[in-house]
């Protein structure tokens, strides 16, 4: 008797843990906030929005947008697949500011999911 005690204990101490989170689909928490030359994709915006480094640097978005897909198109021209994992990188060799956006959750550079990377 005593034996099934201490089997069934740990069982009923995980059950109540699992069960605090409510609804069935787990929701990861989000990322620390990028630093450096890091723009995390999210849903739907950019973080940071706006990047500012120096020319030569290299860019890399990180997609954390739990499995939705998104999508980067720059403004003077370069662009990625539609992902909705993993990371993107360019490097970019001159000043000026680049703008960009997805072209799923924006009808231009202005407005919806768009970010931009000015370089000095
Ligand atoms: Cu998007």
């Amino acid at each position: 008797m005593r034996s099934v005690k201490f089997l069934i204990l740990p069982f009923v101490v995980l059950s109540l843990a699992c069960s605090s989170s409510s609804g069935g689909t787990a929701t990861p928490p989000p990322p620390p906030p990028p630093s450096g030359n890091n723009v995390h994709v999210q849903n739907d915006y950019f973080t940071p929005g706006q990047l500012t480094t120096t020319a030569g640097s290299t860019v890399t978005w990180t997609w954390y947008s739990n499995g939705v897909s998104h999508h980067l198109q720059f403004e003077d021209g370069p662009s990625d697949a539609v992902r909705n994992s993993g990371s993107y990188q360019r490097t970019f060799t001159t000043s000026g500011t680049v703008r960009y956006r997805c072209l799923i959750h924006s009808t231009d550079y202005t407005s919806g999911m768009v970010g931009s990377v000015v370089l000095h």
